[in-house]
């Protein structure tokens, strides 16, 4: 393989660069791991943007995900379509939030995200416990998890409204770091 590729436009390229944490070899290599998950799916040349999406099982097996509890979560929370299934821009907006070059805010935006299982922009205490069981691999009595629960909201929910908001969230990982892992 040369420096020519014709995988990707330069602008395309860019772009990538531009909305990722990623150099162009980066991009290249998550462009591969992509394709190898289905090459019979994924084309070699991308310069005409086809439409392709990849079922959520093949991106849950991959190695950095297999073993998170949170799979299912972050496949479904970075993918347009909300299921799971990923177009190749989903695939690299995903490992990008979840390098260590993103920062902080971001990865605490994105987790957010995956602990509001309903998507109502705010964590309530069946998304928290749902969390909980998740981080603990349900290893906690259902008791134990709703006083955890009980103990968080009632540390982080500056506002009194029950629930957390993004903003109780980010004030509270800075306390609890473990939320972000
Ligand atoms: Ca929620
Ligand atoms: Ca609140």
């Amino acid at each position: 393989m040369g420096n020519k590729q014709t995988i990707f436009t330069p602008e395309q390229l860019d772009a990538y660069q531009d909305c990722t944490f990623f150099t162009r070899k980066e991009i290249l290599r998550l462009f591969y791991r992509y394709r190898d998950l289905a090459p019979q799916l994924v084309p070699l040349d991308y310069t005409d943007k086809p439409d392709v999406t990849l079922p959520y099982e093949l991106i849950g097996s991959m190695p950095e995900l297999k073993d998170n509890p949170f799979r299912q979560r972050i496949a479904e929370v970075f993918s347009e379509d909300g299921d799971g299934n990923m177009t190749l821009d989903d695939f690299l907006d995903m490992f990008s939030v979840l390098s260590e070059m993103a920062p902080r805010d971001l990865k605490a935006y994105y987790a957010f995200k995956i602990y509001d299982f309903n998507n109502d922009d705010y964590i309530c205490k069946s998304d928290l416990e749902k969390t909980v069981n998740k981080l603990t691999r349900n290893e906690l009595t259902p008791e134990e998890v709703s006083l955890v629960c009980e103990k968080v909201i009632y540390e982080a929910d500056v506002d009194n409204d029950g629930k957390l908001s993004l903003e109780d969230f980010q004030r509270m990982i800075t306390r609890a770091p473990d939320f972000l892992r």
